[in-house]
């Protein structure tokens, strides 16, 4: 993939600060949207419906897988797009971190999300630095009907959190298969109603400040051997780079310990086939057919 220029970087950030999101049409190349696809296919024949429980938040009809880490590789190179991180240093801040990412599959008929900011998980009063910003990623063509995600443009100035009881006047995030939108934390935002007869498949790939705690534990999730196979710039953004003072072992980069502590890097974990045979009891699911 090219690099973006300056001036498309600028612009990008510069759209972030004044309305809070931004859209980059033509940013998912076809062969890995469909090898994102076949992950999903494959995360659904896993742990069908999703990793957690239907919620009038997080949606009835909606799939969202997490823990992806420890799925298919291509998670690994989703979490890197290029793109996003030229465009991120500039609104997160040099030492951004990877904060939680998985999927957003909004099936028909599911209602729209209350509006609310990505932020909110933590307790910073408003205004405050950007200490978030989500990457939403249209794997299917972002529409009024198939629930694109809504945003209060201009809402990330505002100096108070979103209230569930207000309408506010939104506006859809409309792209199609192959764009990715950013939705910095302050921006007010949810996704739509899906009122099509078809899935809007979507990924959700959010990021945070590096003084930040990740909100999905990323670091206790994966092993230290499978992190250690990942690339240098994944395992920056996991917590292996030092942000400012912050994240060392022995005043050092954490690599250098991690490799004498745990030793060769290994891809296999044993605990994640058993991860997968736990779904059932995790979500109140039944369990894919072969599986205790
Ligand atoms: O799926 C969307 O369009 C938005 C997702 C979102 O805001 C969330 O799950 O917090």
């Amino acid at each position: 993939m090219r690099p973006l220029t300056e001036a498309e970087v600028d612009a990008h950030v510069g759209r972030i600060a004044r309305d809070g999101f931004c859209i980059m049409p033509d940013a998912i190349p076809e062969p890995l949207q469909r090898e994102i696809s076949d992950e999903l296919d494959r995360l659904e024949r896993v742990r069908p419906g999703g990793d957690i429980p239907p919620g009038p938040f997080t949606g009835q009809v909606t799939r969202r897988w997490f823990d992806v880490l420890n799925d298919g590789e291509v998670w690994q190179r989703v979490a890197v797009h290029p793109w996003i991180l030229q465009v991120l240093p500039h609104v997160l801040g040099e030492g951004f971190l990877l904060s939680t990412m998985g999927s957003a599959v909004v099936g028909p008929g599911e209602p729209a999300q209350p509006i609310h900011v990505d932020d909110g998980v933590y307790a910073f009063p408003r205004p405050h630095p950007n200490l978030v910003c989500n990457t939403m990623w249209a794997l299917s063509d972002f529409t009024e009907e198939t629930g694109a995600t809504r945003v209060v443009p201009g809402s990330n100035t505002w100096d108070h959190d979103p209230d569930y009881k207000t309408a506010y006047e939104t506006i859809g995030l409309e792209m199609a298969a192959g764009g990715i939108a950013f939705v910095v934390g302050t921006c007010f935002h949810g996704a739509g109603a899906n009122r099509s007869d078809r899935d809007r498949v979507a990924l959700t790939i959010n990021y945070c400040n590096g003084s930040m705690r990740q909100q999905e534990n990323l670091m206790l999730g994966v092993s230290p051997g499978r992190m250690m196979t990942f690339a240098p710039e994944l395992q920056d953004i996991l917590g292996f780079k030092r942000c400012k003072g912050a994240g060392h072992i022995f005043a050092q980069d954490p690599r250098l310990e991690m490799k004498r502590h745990y030793g060769d890097s290994t891809i296999d974990d044993p605990y994640l086939g058993r991860r997968d045979s736990l779904h059932g009891a995790r979500t109140r699911r039944n369990n894919p057919p072969g599986t205790p």
